[in-house]
């Protein structure tokens, strides 16, 4: 038979009517007295996904057709978030559904309501892997991600009694029309067992083990804007090999018989919400093999259907590693060459290094993956193998290079000489890759100054590049706000610049337009009004949408410094407690909105939480204050949250100690919106600046290279509090907040655990940007023009030129528009 052509599929409201109620009836079994909004978003849904699923077929054959290379972008993480109306947009056919849901009974944003974000990821990492895919689409190029399909995503936050509460995130108990399940495209994953030599070979073993486990393919399509190009990501599902044991079925065991299912569905059954933390639990390396093994095997597979010679992988595949989490498919690529194939290893060694390329996203030391060797030998004793050749030949090189330095032979080596051993992921990883990059341009330069350090003096410093992370305009613009997309179509014309955000520039020639600017403010006004609404649902709280909405979003980490943020707003409410009423009348108005989650098992990050709503309980019943303070902790943050929240800020802060955010991707979103920063001299935000300008975001706190000398000093003597943080401690000391003895190890993280972020060197300065952000705010005119330049001054910011630059730079794949 021959497939539909997309000009074939008819986008007219007629036909689009009729396949949502075909879906209703038959894939449903809805009446129209048993519809309702959940049906019809999956009728819609389902309709919809037929649209995309002619232009994916389309895609991947053409691509394969032409004998295309792709990329391969390898993420633990994708948090995709919702995608029916990110597809509606991309098929430019919402007003179409609009109307036919509307000819039924439902309001298109309702039914969009009904559908479960997948929240395959924690945060920044996995979000950003989400936005790549997304611009690749969308600029034709080809390329997949592979990841996990995990059963249980991101946890659910509930809040109760003030304290975070995890609930599971069932997100697959109903069902997903944006998966196709693969069965034909399922792998056998072994793990554990012994090795034979085979005879004859220098480098070739067998791996024989009965602990067999078959991932299976789940695909994902990414509709890209303003194309006929789909995506594609492909999420691994882990059962096990074969049905059952039959020798227990046929001796009655019916439930022993099935046993082994339900212990490799383990697997893939729940995402670690850690966050820039290595717990270095087994069941989370056999996750990363898994996913490893899996993925390797299909992209070989796929190249061997072209008939080229291995020799050519490279120059048909780029495999690019989202950070370590994905770096044993270095070791695996060797493996199938080596073993598999019958590859010679300096052969298997040039093909692997020039197929992958490395992104490191963190400077943390508690985040650096490491595996223990004996751990490592048990479940991959071939891995554990190929790693010690790995770094056998790469040590002899190196001693080669810089005879008799003992001390870097140690330093540099992929096996940590600790006890236990452990194998050094990022080092792995480098080793293994022909490129490096760090996520913005001071975090390019940090890594090559400490953890990669030695590599440098190795390998060349071109081998270490800065990729700065980007967003998708699609869904962190054109989706999130259209009252503001709206109004930069019509300055550009047309919505061109949602595939080309340099076209934003046109903005700033309206910046003395006076009706223009009226507008604008508008735009941020409905969308703080519809923040308004969506934090009375979500907590119960009013605030006034007149005040200045100060905003900070992110995972709970300490770094991030939550607690330098809820200290003064308890330093203010102590200041405005202290002033007479007249005074305090004339106070600028602020909420001040928090948002995140902490992983599980982080104590610390979870009391930050208690302390942030203990304060808001004490504050918004304080009928003195009113509306001059409000704080507010949305619960349950998420791709979708972030949606509403990012485009009603007028100030967000991005206030990690300098030199501990690798770039941040949220700063980027909500200056996109409109929002100005409030921000330490760390991560993107030093980008930001320099591309909106220095007057249009408020910068404080000590700088990068400043932080070893502060931490050294503390270490040995107790900070001693300037006047306001002291004030804001003795608050908390009285129980102004209730019980003081539980927030007292906070305080004490500051005043006996050495300050690590030093929240006490940069408190003074922090409570002078907000006093200056406060003056800013009160001058409108200024502060509408801060807004419009900035967003006019952001392209650089957008997914889409970080994606071409990984294509040109490091990838060498281009844009193939599909063509029938
Ligand atoms: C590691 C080992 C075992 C279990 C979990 C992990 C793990 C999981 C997730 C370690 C780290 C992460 C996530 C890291 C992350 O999100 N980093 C952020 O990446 C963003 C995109 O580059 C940056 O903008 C942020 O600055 C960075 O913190």
């Amino acid at each position: 038979f021959r497939a539909y052509s997309h000009s074939e599929i008819a986008r007219d409201a007629a036909t689009i009517k009729n396949s949502v109620v075909m879906h209703l009836t038959a894939t449903f079994l809805r009446t129209p007295a048993s519809i309702d909004s959940t049906h019809a978003y999956l009728a819609s849904a389902f309709s919809v996904r037929d649209r995309l699923l002619q232009r994916w077929n389309l895609t991947n054959e053409f691509h394969d057709r032409i004998g295309a290379k792709r990329v391969y972008y390898m993420s633990l993480e994708f948090l995709v978030g919702r995608t029916f109306d990110n597809a509606l947009l991309a098929l430019q056919l919402r007003d179409e559904y609009a109307g036919v849901l509307g000819d039924v009974g439902f309001r298109l944003e309702d039914v969009i309501d009904e559908e479960r974000d997948a929240a395959l990821g924690n945060g920044g990492l996995g979000r950003l892997a989400a936005c790549y895919v997304d611009s690749l689409a969308c600029m034709n190029y080809p390329g997949w991600g592979y990841g996990l399909r995990y059963r249980y995503g991101m946890f659910q936050q509930q809040i109760i009694n003030g304290y975070q509460v995890e609930a599971p995130d069932c997100w697959l108990d109903t069902p997903n029309p944006w998966e196709f399940p693969r069965p034909d495209v399922t792998y056998p994953v072994k793990f554990y067992g012994r090795l034979e030599h085979v005879p004859g070979s220098a480098h070739r073993y067998r791996w024989v083990s009965d602990v067999v486990y078959d991932a299976m393919a789940f695909d994902m399509p990414v509709p890209g804007y303003g194309t006929t190009n789909v995506g594609n990501i492909r999420l691994w599902s882990c059962k096990t090999n074969g049905l059952f044991d039959l020798n227990k079925f046929n001796a009655g065991d019916y439930a022993g018989a099935t046993g082994g299912q339900v212990a490799a569905q383990i697997l893939t059954d729940v995402l670690y919400p850690n966050d820039n933390t290595n717990e270095g639990k087994e069941l989370r390396l056999r996750q990363e093999y898994l996913f490893c093994s899996a993925t390797l095997q299909d992209i070989v597979a796929r190249f061997k259907r072209t008939g080229r010679p291995l020799s050519e992988l490279p120059d048909m595949a780029a495999i690019q590693l989202n950070d370590t989490h994905p770096t044993l498919g270095i070791p695996e690529l060797m493996r199938i060459l080596l073993d598999d194939e019958g590859l010679e290893w300096d052969e298997a060694w040039d093909i692997t290094t020039r197929t992958f390329a490395f992104t490191n996203h963190t400077v943390l030391p508690e985040a650096m993956e490491k595996w223990p060797v004996p751990m490592m030998d048990r479940i991959l004793p071939r891995h554990m193998g190929i790693i010690y050749d790995i770094n056998l030949f790469f040590l002899q090189r190196v001693e080669k290079q810089f005879p008799d330095d003992r001390g870097l032979l140690r330093d540099i080596s992929i096996i940590e000489e600790s006890s236990p051993q452990q194998v050094r992921m990022a080092f792995l990883a480098c080793v293994g890759s022909h490129r490096v990059n760090g996520v913005a341009a001071i975090h390019s330069d940090i890594i090559k100054q400490s953890i990669f350090k030695d590599f440098v003096r190795v390998m060349g410093e071109d081998k270490f590049v800065n990729k700065t992370n980007g967003v998708a305009p699609r869904r962190w613009m054109n989706e999130c706000n259209p009252a503001m997309s709206e109004l930069i179509t019509e300055v550009v014309g047309d919505r061109s610049w949602i595939n080309d955000l340099s076209k934003v520039r046109a903005l700033e020639a309206r910046v003395d337009d006076e009706a223009f600017r009226r507008r604008w403010w508008a735009a941020k006004q409905a969308n703080k009004r519809r923040l308004a609404d969506y934090i009375l649902a979500t907590t119960g709280i009013r605030v006034s949408p007149d005040a200045l909405f100060d905003v900070q979003a992110k995972r709970i980490h300490e770094y991030k410094r939550q607690l330098m943020n809820i200290l003064s707003v308890i330093y203010r409410y102590h200041r405005l407690k202290e002033m007479a009423p007249a005074e305090r009348a004339r106070e600028l108005p602020r909420v001040v909105v928090f948002a995140g989650k902490a992983a599980a098992g982080y104590w610390v990050a979870k009391q930050v939480i208690k302390l942030i709503n203990a304060v808001a309980e004490v504050v918004n019943a304080d009928d003195e204050i009113g509306d001059v303070l409000k704080v507010v902790f949305v619960p349950d943050y998420s791709v979708t949250a972030a949606e509403h929240i990012v485009p009603a800020s007028d100030i967000s802060q991005h206030i990690s100690t300098a030199g501990t955010e690798a770039s941040g991707t949220s700063n980027m979103k909500f200056v996109l919106n409109g929002g100005i920063i409030l921000g330490t001299v760390d991560g993107a935000n030093i980008e930001i600046g320099e591309e909106v300008g220095e007057e249009q975001i408020f910068f404080f706190g000590c700088l990068a290279h400043e932080v070893a000398d502060f931490r050294h000093y503390l270490r040995f003597h107790q900070p001693k509090p300037d006047p306001a943080l002291q004030t804001a401690f003795d608050m908390i000391q009285r129980g102004t907040f209730g019980d003081a003895h539980i927030f007292q190890p906070l305080i004490d993280s500051i005043l006996r655990g050495g300050d690590v972020y030093l929240l006490s060197v940069d408190f003074p300065s922090y409570i002078e940007a907000h006093k200056a952000v406060e003056e800013a705010y009160r001058h409108r005119d200024d502060w509408v023009t801060k807004s419009i330049l900035s967003v006019a001054r952001m392209a650089k910011f957008s997914s889409d030129r970080a994606i071409q630059e990984y294509a040109e730079e490091i990838w060498n794949i281009e844009p193939v528009p599909v063509v029938e």
